[in-house]
């Protein structure tokens, strides 16, 4: 069957570009690397206390190289009382007691360098804990100089500044204890945002992050930056829900100005090191991105989320849209192509805060091995640096709850009782969370199919996945057709000396956008030479695309063998794609 609905074929779009120097990006030192992303809480706990800790890191570096990972992101491991996993802050100078110390902080380090890898931190400075001694000090007097550090704003009317929503439920505005003042906090009432017009703080900021870079760090992965820029008239906005309050993120979008934060934050700190920067940004205002990610961006590059935005529902996760196969595709491609001769963006399928890629963007009949090994192949060959998050490499899916007593997540916890005040029964409310929970990505990381998977000789902080005894990397490793022997071989392509170039500085060109089941585009290269089609087959039914252009090569396919697809290609002139099949091949530039 064609699953191509006209005879459009292989065509090379002849990438018109008026502005040539354009597309000549700076080449930097990560641009070629492969990025995964550690939640330390849930990776490898060492002393039974059943939280992961950097002991339980440092002894799976080797497992990482052999993957083929080059950074490391840490999600934070700083002092922290745990509202929001970390995300809190309390000292950002001191490594959490529940990870460990600084000096087995100093021996990651020093371990991972020997590898020839590189560790980033989790820079999370929109915000500090309640339990910061700044803001300790902010309350034990809200006229002093520490309370400048935060947003301490009068009330209006005996009530809070404005109505703002916070991201996870209520107001955004707390009583600061004896006044009638309020301080502002986006996330947790724990969370207090830090005041960047404050000069004082922000040199306070900047101290700190370069204490951390000259101990060796490769650079940072910057938490909710896009919100440190306040509209210090704090408006209210058209209320967007029942509860007559608007959403934080409003203020976020009106706001101007954010960008002279970033420089001046660049400028006095990774800027002077080269180091690397990779920024959660969303609400960017459009056409930002070349100021955002360009060769003098603000920073390195920004996690592309277009595909998690798409699905977002306008309330809550209740009300989240169904997954419409060529609806994401598209935002991926309309994504790819607008970061080309721009810059990279951080490609993802899943993070800490994401359900898992493999229950969200998979249909059911695509929930197997198999169709984990084609959303693989789509996300690795896209242009930008890839992120892969622990546990997806072997397919880790979303785990089924029976109570919401058994979430843990702050934000899950708002979001089910967001959907029953919407009117949801328990059981939709729960369904929201088994489809949306960032506890999905924070169940403990599947090591074999033993006790607690490996994790711990303790009790998990979080119960772990029952699926750990058929989905784990003692298994998968066992097996020259697992998930994590794909991913091997599917970095180890990426990374080969032969097509490295190509992967990493082709040219992103979508094919077949016609079609409703195939996902498929070309990586060619600007001086010519090399041209790659990625060609996965998110249908039910098997399908045919012509070739017509001479087939070189069929670099990885995962399902069957290379030669033997190679052989049947070359005779037919076509390239059979049956459900869930993904392939990548070498063509005739
Ligand atoms: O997330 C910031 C953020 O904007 C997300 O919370 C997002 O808005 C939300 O998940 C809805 O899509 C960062 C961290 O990644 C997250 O874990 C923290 O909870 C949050 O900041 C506060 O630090």
């Amino acid at each position: 069957q064609m699953c191509i609905r006209d005879s459009s074929y292989i065509i090379t779009v002849s990438y018109k570009n008026d502005n040539k120097e354009q597309m000549e990006m700076k080449r930097k030192w990560w641009h070629d690397k492969v990025a995964y992303q550690i939640y330390p809480k849930s990776f490898l706990d060492s002393d039974g206390d059943g939280i992961g800790d950097l002991r339980g890191i440092i002894s799976k570096l080797d497992y990482l190289k052999d993957l083929g990972i080059d950074i490391i992101w840490l999600s934070p491991i700083y002092q922290s009382p745990f509202v929001d996993q970390g995300y809190d802050i309390s000292d950002y100078y001191k490594i959490a007691e529940e990870f460990g110390t600084m000096e087995e902080f100093d021996e990651l380090l020093a371990e991972a360098k020997k590898r020839e890898m590189f560790i980033l931190m989790d820079l999370v400075v929109n915000h500090c804990s309640d339990k910061h001694e700044w803001f300790q000090k902010a309350l034990e007097d809200p006229e002093g100089e520490y309370a400048q550090y935060f947003h301490f704003v009068q009330g209006k009317d005996g009530k809070e500044p404005s109505n703002y929503r916070s991201y996870f439920g209520g107001s955004a505005w707390e009583k600061v204890p004896g006044t009638e003042k309020y301080y502002l906090h986006m996330f947790a009432k724990e969370q207090p945002d830090l005041n960047w017009e404050n000069p004082k703080l922000r040199d306070e900021i900047y101290k700190m992050m370069n204490w951390w870079l000259d101990k060796g760090l490769a650079g940072f992965r910057i938490d909710a930056i896009i919100n440190i820029k306040k509209d210090l008239s704090f408006p209210s906005f058209e209320p967007d829900g029942t509860d007559g309050l608007a959403s934080c993120v409003k203020m976020v979008e009106e706001v101007q100005g954010v960008g002279e934060y970033f420089e001046d934050m660049k400028a006095h700190t990774y800027g002077k090191y080269d180091a690397f920067t990779v920024a959660e940004v969303f609400n960017m205002k459009q056409d930002e991105l070349p100021e955002f990610i360009g060769d003098n961006g603000h920073f390195s590059t920004i996690f592309d989320f277009s595909a998690h935005e798409l699905v977002q529902g306008s309330h809550g996760w209740y009300d989240s849209r169904p997954f419409v196969f060529t609806d994401w595709r598209d935002v991926i491609f309309a994504s790819q192509k607008e970061a080309q001769g721009i810059g990279f963006k951080a490609n993802i399928i899943e993070n800490h805060d994401e359900p898992r890629g493999a229950s969200r963007f998979l249909p059911e009949y695509a929930q197997n091995e198999t169709g984990v090994k084609m959303l693989a192949t789509t996300f690795m060959f896209l242009y930008g640096i890839p992120f892969i998050y622990q546990g997806q490499e072997i397919g880790m899916t979303n785990c089924r709850r029976s109570d919401i007593s058994q979430y843990d997540d702050i934000s899950t916890k708002d979001q089910y009782r967001e959907a029953l005040q919407a009117g949801c029964t328990r059981e939709k409310a729960l369904e929201c969370c088994y489809e949306n929970s960032r506890d999905n990505a924070r169940t403990p990381m599947q090591w074999n199919g033993g006790k607690n998977a490996g994790f711990t000789s303790g009790t998990p902080w979080l119960a772990l996945n029952s699926d750990y005894r058929k989905i784990n990397v003692e298994e998968q490793e066992k097996r020259d057709d697992s998930v994590l022997s794909y991913y091997r071989k599917l970095i180890a392509l990426k990374k080969s000396s032969e097509f490295k170039e190509v992967l990493t500085y082709g040219r992103f060109v979508p094919e077949y956008e016609d079609s409703d089941s195939i996902f498929a585009y070309h990586r060619i290269r600007e001086d010519g030479g090399q041209n790659i089609l990625v060609a996965a087959n998110y249908g039910k039914e098997t399908c045919e695309i012509p070739l017509k252009r001479e087939l070189i090569k069929v670099l990885i396919s995962n399902i069957g063998e290379e030669d033997v697809i190679e052989r049947e290609a070359k005779k037919s002139g076509k390239i059979k794609l049956n459900s869930c099949q993904a392939v990548a091949l070498e063509i005739k530039e």
